[in-house]
Order: structure tokens, then C-alpha cells, then sequence
């Protein structure tokens, strides 16, 4: 057939689009435009095809710490943190993420490729086959599956006002292999996109709950202010500020609500906790659950003295999930506490001094008793010696993001380490999770552009450590100082048996986790003492070259379990060694 007589017998060129591209843009279109995934079947073009059309695309060593990338995104920004996936592998790698982003009311949307339904539903064992929707909706907030390239407009709306309304979560959008290539006309295809209007929108108090709420507040000798991660997540950062100083009243930050005020506010109770747990009576909660994390509001932590507790929260169900709230205030923490300000007006009588004179004496009190062990200059170094330097580098930089994870790495660089701004605080949350390490470390310095300083048990980075490749791709700026002790808790334990393996909780001691990060161009520094450690945190904070230092860390320094060792169940019946 001549070129003339093919192009008489076409009808009217007809422009087409196809799933690919309608998912491109559809992410666009609602300014998602950043992607945090491992490519491979059926989502490998994808991933190329984003890239191209301008979405930037990091592409991980594992769906895990990608996963965990795209959710610390959803809670720096509010926006929901895209993770991309492969099918059944790929998917379950991803899963954990989505599962921990939902308990700690992040918004992410996990989107895997998936294989075909027609043969998973009849399971006629189809390439990474698996019923991949089944399996992630127990554990996440909501999902949902594409069949019809005129649905992915849709599909991608439900998803992201599942993750940002109401209290956060993770979100799977399954997209099956067929649908990328499903080819439509490209204007119907344009028209069936949605741009999510107004995605959360605020959600304002009754007035009875917010005078009920002051009531209480009003009748207080000792209240105390909980200031959790959801109040930090809510970027409402002047109201609440404006609001704790107007009350008066002493706040406790929890871990990710550091910073909100920083530790050095005068009405800052970090360091004296177990007083005002034990001695508050009234107790607002913004933003924090009663979960573990405070003791359920109950018990020995809590002291006798009867307590009174109002709860600022957007997820009404929170509400009595431990204990009695006497004055539930449900709505997002913009609304709450800027309806609290507006209705305390000009004539609001402070909380008595008397009560934050006795928490300050108590918290000036630990913190001189703490500072002589900050300034130890040990080698090898102990945890005090080396966070001493840190949170001197922490105060002098207080955009820097600090990531968190480990044991005693963990507790003991919370409590020493003041927060100066919100959000800079990012950790293990909710679940007390290790490997967040590396994830957090790139999608937070990816989502905020500055640097990042990842404290690192040596066990928790091993969790996420391959990525340090990513960081170094990327030429990302993050610092990981590894408080290598040589093992979980301590390097020091032995195998009761007298074989010749090691104990469950040691690793080779004396490793250089340096090297591994000069494998991929980056800088590595061993560090044996305090003086070596912070010129190589100045140098690698003020470079912005990843930089991974191995801080050698006494093995007998720590303790088990970190803090928490009152929950590991012991065995009465086990053979002293
Ligand atoms: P922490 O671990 O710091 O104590 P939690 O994760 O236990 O904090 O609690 C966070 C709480 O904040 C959740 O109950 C969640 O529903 C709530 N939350 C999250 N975002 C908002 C918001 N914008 N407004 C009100 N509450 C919120
Ligand atoms: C996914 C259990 C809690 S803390 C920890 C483990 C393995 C490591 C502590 O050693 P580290 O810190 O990091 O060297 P340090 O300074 O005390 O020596 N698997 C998951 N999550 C958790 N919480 C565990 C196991 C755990
Ligand atoms: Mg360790």
C-alpha cells in the first residue's frame, strides 16, 4: 500500500495515551514528584518513563528502606510518600514499610506492578504470582486495585485522600501488569484524571469540646502538656507553640515531637519525665496516644495522685483507648489548638509557678547531674563521651535532621541530644523499629534538601546498611555516625553453651563499617575518641559528602534493651552462667 492511500484509509489520526503515561501524569497533576522504589517486572519502564517525563526516581537496594524513604516523605511533608514496587517480592519487601507507616499515622501509597488476575484468582502459577491486594489490606488504611486505564485517575485520588484525611496511614494501589500498556485516547484519557481538591481537609472542633477541654485545663494546679509526633506531623508549629506559653504549663515532648519548642524552653520537661508523669493532674495529650510509649496512661509510671486527661486527636476512636478522657477535643491540630488560643482570650491566668518552679528545679537538677559525663573524652569512647560532642554539633546546626535507631544508641541520644526546631527528630516510632536508619536518612535529605546526621547502633544500620551505595549515588548529604559496640546492647556477651559459636547478640569485633561506605566513593573515618569524632561530623556536616564514621564504642558500655528493658520477659528457669 502507497503512503497516500494508507493515510486515506486511517480514520482521523487519533492521539493515544496508555496506563503508563496516564499514571505519569495523574502523579503529576497532583504534585507528586518524587518516587522511591526498586525497579523490575512489570514496572521497570515505568520507572523509566517517570524519570523522563521529569518525576524524580530513587531507585533503592531494598523495597524496605524505599518504603521507609516514601513514608518519613509523608510525614515532612504531608504529602503522600510514594513507594514503587515489583510484584509478590518486591510487594512484601515493601509491605513492612506500608504496615509501619500506618501505625505511625504516616501518608505513603505503595504502589506495586502485579501479575494477572485472570491466573493469580485461578492461581495457575503466574510469574510472582500472589493476591497481593488480599494480603496488604489487613495492614494498611485502605486499598485499592486499577483494572481500566480510564480508572487510574480515580484509583490514584482515592489513594491519596485515603493517606492525608483524617489521622494519616499507608495506602497499597495494586496495578496489575496489563494495565501499563492499556492503550485509550489521550483526551478521554486527560479528562479522566482527577486533581484531589482540598485532599485533608481541616477538621474543626465542636465548641461544647473545646470549652470542656479549657474547663478542665482551667481547673488544674499541675497540668502538663504531651506533645506528640501527630502535632508535629501537623505543621501547626506557631499555634501550638503560642498555646503551651500561654498555658504555662510544663510540656513533655515524645521522641518525634521534639523541637516543636525546643528542649531548652523554660517549660520543657524532658529531663524531668517520671515527675510530671508521676505528679501532673491534669494532663493535655496533642497529637501523642496512650500506647506503650506512655505507659497506657497507667500504673507506677503515672504515680497515685488521680489524674485528668484531654486529648487533642483527628481520629475520634482514640479516644478512652487506655484510660478515661475526660475532655476529647477530635480535630486536626491546627483547628484544636487555634480554637483553644481564640477561646482562653487575653484574661487566661497561667498555671501556677509554684509547679513549674518544682518540674524546672527537678530538670536543671538531672541535667547538671548528667553534664560531667558529657564531657568525658574517653578511648574507647562510652555513649556519654560521644554524644557530648554530637549534641554540641546538633545545638551549632539546628536545621540538620538527626535520624535515630539502635538501643542504647537509641534512648541515650534521645535524652541528650536537644531539639531545636520541629520535625528534626526523626526514629523508630511507634514500633520501635530497626532499619528506618538508611530510608529515613535519603528521603530526608532528598524531601528537605538539608543535611542529615543518621546516629546509628551498629545493629540497626545493618538493617538498612546496603544503602549506603544509594547515598552515595546520589551524592546525598548524610553523616552516619555508627556506635559500634560491637553487638545488640553490648559487644560482650557469651555463648552460654561454651561452643564455639558466638552469643546471639555479638558481632566481629573490631569491624569497620568506614570501609564499607569508601567501597562507594564516599568518606570513611574511624573514629576512637570523642576529639576525632566531632572534626570528622564538622568536616562531613560542612562538605555535605556522605560520610560514614565508625565511632568505637566500649562493647561493656551498654545496657540490655537500652531503656526498655523492663519489657524483655526473662526465663526464671534459666541456668545462671
Ligand atoms: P507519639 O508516638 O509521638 O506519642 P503517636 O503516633 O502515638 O505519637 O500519636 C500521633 C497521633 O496524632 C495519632 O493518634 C494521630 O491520629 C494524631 N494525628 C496525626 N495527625 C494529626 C493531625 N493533623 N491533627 C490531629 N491529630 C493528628
Ligand atoms: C525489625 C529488636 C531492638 S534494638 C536492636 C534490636 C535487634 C538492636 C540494638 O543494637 P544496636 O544498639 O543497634 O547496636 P546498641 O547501642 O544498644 O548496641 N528487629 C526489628 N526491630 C527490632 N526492634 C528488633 C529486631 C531490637
Ligand atoms: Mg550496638
Amino acid at each position: 500500500m502507497s503512503g497516500a492511500s494508507a493515510a486515506a484509509a486511517a480514520p482521523a489520526e487519533q492521539e493515544l495515551t496508555d496506563g503508563f503515561n496516564l499514571i505519569i501524569d495523574a502523579l503529576k497533576l497532583n504534585g507528586l514528584d518524587t518516587i522511591y522504589g526498586v525497579p523490575g517486572i512489570p514496572i521497570t519502564d515505568f520507572g523509566r518513563m517517570a524519570q523522563a517525563a521529569g518525576i524524580r526516581v530513587l531507585s533503592f537496594r531494598h523495597e524496605q528502606n524505599a518504603g521507609y524513604a516514601a513514608s518519613i516523605a509523608g510525614f515532612l511533608t504531608k504529602k503522600p510518600g510514594i513507594c514503587l514496587t515489583v510484584s509478590a517480592p518486591g510487594f512484601l519487601n515493601g509491605l513492612t514499610a506500608l504496615a509501619h507507616a500506618t501505625t505511625n499515622c504516616f501518608p505513603m501509597i505503595l504502589i506495586s506492578g502485579s501479575s494477572e488476575r485472570e491466573i493469580v484468582d485461578l492461581q495457575q502459577g503466574d510469574y510472582e504470582e500472589m493476591d497481593q491486594l488480599a494480603i496488604a489490606k489487613p495492614l494498611c488504611k485502605a486499598a485499592f486495585r486499577v483494572l481500566h486505564a480510564q480508572d487510574i485517575g480515580i484509583g490514584l485520588a482515592r489513594a491519596i485522600r485515603a493517606a492525608v484525611s483524617g489521622r494519616p496511614g499507608g495506602v497499597y494501589l495494586d496495578l496489575p501488569a496489563k494495565l501499563f500498556g492499556q492503550v485509550m485516547d489521550a483526551q478521554k484519557g486527560k479528562q479522566s484524571l482527577v486533581k484531589v481538591i482540598d485532599a485533608a481537609p481541616a477538621q474543626i472542633p465542636a465548641p461544647e469540646a473545646v470549652k470542656r477541654a479549657l474547663d478542665v485545663l482551667k481547673s488544674a494546679k499541675k497540668p502538663l502538656i504531651i506533645l506528640g509526633k501527630g502535632a508535629a506531623y501537623a505543621q501547626a508549629d506557631d499555634a501550638v507553640r503560642n498555646f503551651v506559653e500561654k498555658s504555662g504549663a510544663p510540656f513533655l515532648p515524645m521522641s518525634m515531637g521534639k523541637g516543636l519548642l525546643a528542649d531548652t524552653h523554660p517549660q520543657c520537661a524532658g529531663a524531668a519525665r517520671s515527675t510530671v508523669l508521676k505528679d501532673s493532674d491534669v494532663v493535655l495529650l496533642i497529637g501523642a496516644r496512650l500506647n506503650w510509649l506512655l505507659s497506657h496512661g497507667k500504673g507506677k509510671a503515672w504515680g497515685d495522685a488521680p489524674k485528668k486527661f484531654i486529648q487533642i486527636d483527628i481520629e475520634p476512636k482514640e479516644m478512652d483507648s487506655n484510660v478515661e478522657i475526660v475532655a476529647p477535643v477530635v480535630g486536626d491540630i491546627g483547628s484544636c489548638v487555634t480554637a483553644m488560643l481564640d477561646a482562653m482570650g487575653n484574661g487566661w491566668a497561667k498555671a501556677p509557678v509554684d509547679w513549674l518552679a518544682a518540674v524546672s528545679k527537678k530538670r536543671d537538677e538531672n541535667v547538671a547531674k548528667m553534664a560531667p559525663k558529657l564531657m568525658n573524652n574517653n578511648s574507647p569512647m562510652d555513649y556519654h563521651g560521644a554524644l557530648g560532642v554530637l549534641r554540641t554539633i546538633v545545638k551549632e546546626r539546628p536545621d540538620a535532621i538527626l535520624v535515630n535507631e539502635g538501643a542504647n544508641a537509641l534512648d541515650l541520644t534521645r535524652g541528650i541530644i536537644d531539639m531545636y526546631k520541629p520535625r528534626k527528630r526523626i526514629d523508630v516510632g511507634t514500633w520501635g523499629v530497626m532499619g528506618i536508619g538508611m530510608g529515613y536518612a535519603i528521603g530526608a535529605a532528598v524531601e528537605t534538601g538539608k543535611p542529615v546526621l543518621a546516629i546509628e547502633g551498629d545493629s540497626a544500620f545493618g538493617f538498612s546498611g546496603m544503602e549506603v551505595e544509594t547515598i552515595c549515588r546520589y551524592q546525598l548529604p548524610v553523616c552516619i555516625v555508627i556506635f559500634n559496640n560491637d553487638g545488640i546492647y553490648r559487644g560482650t556477651d557469651v555463648n552460654q553453651s561454651g561452643g564455639a559459636d558466638p552469643a546471639t547478640t555479638v558481632f566481629v569485633k573490631g569491624s569497620r563499617y568506614d570501609k564499607m561506605m569508601e567501597a562507594f566513593g564516599g568518606v570513611g573515618v574511624n573514629a576512637t575518641n570523642p576529639d576525632e569524632l566531632k572534626r570528622a561530623v564538622n568536616a562531613a556536616m560542612d562538605s555535605g559528602k556522605p560520610t560514614l564514621i565508625n565511632a568505637v564504642i566500649d562493647p561493656a558500655a551498654g545496657s540490655e534493651s537500652g531503656r526498655i528493658g523492663n519489657l524483655n520477659p526473662q526465663s526464671a528457669l534459666k541456668k545462671k552462667s
